[in-house]
């Protein structure tokens, strides 16, 4: 899988290099390609971005900058993902879906977001004909400064999803947010008492029938306290 990013703070994709994500690109299983909108303009400033027409607060990214950076990242089978605290909400059938695409590309936008024509732009028969599509995608129900660290929360959970990235596969099938919209159940190790608290008898047991039935209880309990 190809990923490019496009920002005004290339610095903040700098976690790519780490841990799963690094190990991934080490492996070549995932190539992250990082650009600097900035790179792309020409007026004196370096200005991203100008007041809304209509009025109102804040700024609005310039469409013609977008399009000198997204232009050539438009290739054949390309999902274009402009991160909005309005777009879709992502989740992990969105992370599922996405990793099995061959190339993502991240449109960071900062400030009130990016001029809406470049998205009804990439929308066009002239892209969708070249397996191009576009997604606006939110990571949840708050505003960030930009997109970059949704880019980042949607990477890590998109490319851990690709075959040889984990280094067991089974970790996938039981985990957090599987297709039963599950939470997982809680775990524990040794000691079998810690502090005065003993793991809960049962999985002591071997009876893996019985496990099996509280850990289910239990998932289904879980994370119901809403701060
Ligand atoms: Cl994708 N961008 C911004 N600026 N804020 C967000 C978001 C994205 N997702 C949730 N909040």
């Amino acid at each position: 899988m190809r990923i490019d990013v496009v920002t005004i703070f290339p610095d903040y994709l700098a976690p790519l290099e780490l841990s799963l994500l690094g190990k991934a690109r080490d492996a070549g299983i995932v190539d992250f390609h990082i650009h600097d909108l900035r790179s792309f303009t020409s007026n004196n400033h370096h200005a991203v971005d100008d007041t809304p027409y209509g009025g109102g607060a804040g700024m609005v990214m310039l469409p013609e900058i977008w399009g000198l950076a997204l232009d050539p990242l438009m290739v054949e089978d390309t999902e274009l993902i402009i991160l909005t605290p309005a777009g879709e909400r992502f989740d992990q059938r969105m992370a599922q879906r996405l990793s099995g695409s061959s190339h993502l590309v991240f449109a960071c936008g900062r400030y009130e977001g990016i001029d809406d024509r470049v998205r009804q732009h990439y929308s066009t028969d002239r892209y969708s004909a070249r397996k191009i599509t576009v997604h606006e995608v939110s990571i949840g129900d708050y505003v960030l400064g930009g997109g970059e660290v949704a880019s980042l929360v949607m990477i890590e959970a998109i490319t851990r999803l690709l075959p040889g990235v984990l280094g067991n596969p089974d970790s996938l099938c039981e985990e957090s947010h599987n297709e039963s919209g599950y939470l997982e159940y809680p775990n524990f190790t040794k000691p079998a008492i810690w502090r005065d608290i003993a793991v809960p008898e049962i999985l002591l047991s071997g009876n893996h029938a019985e496990i099996a039935k509280w850990r289910a209880n239990m998932a289904k309990n879980r994370g119901n306290d809403n701060l």
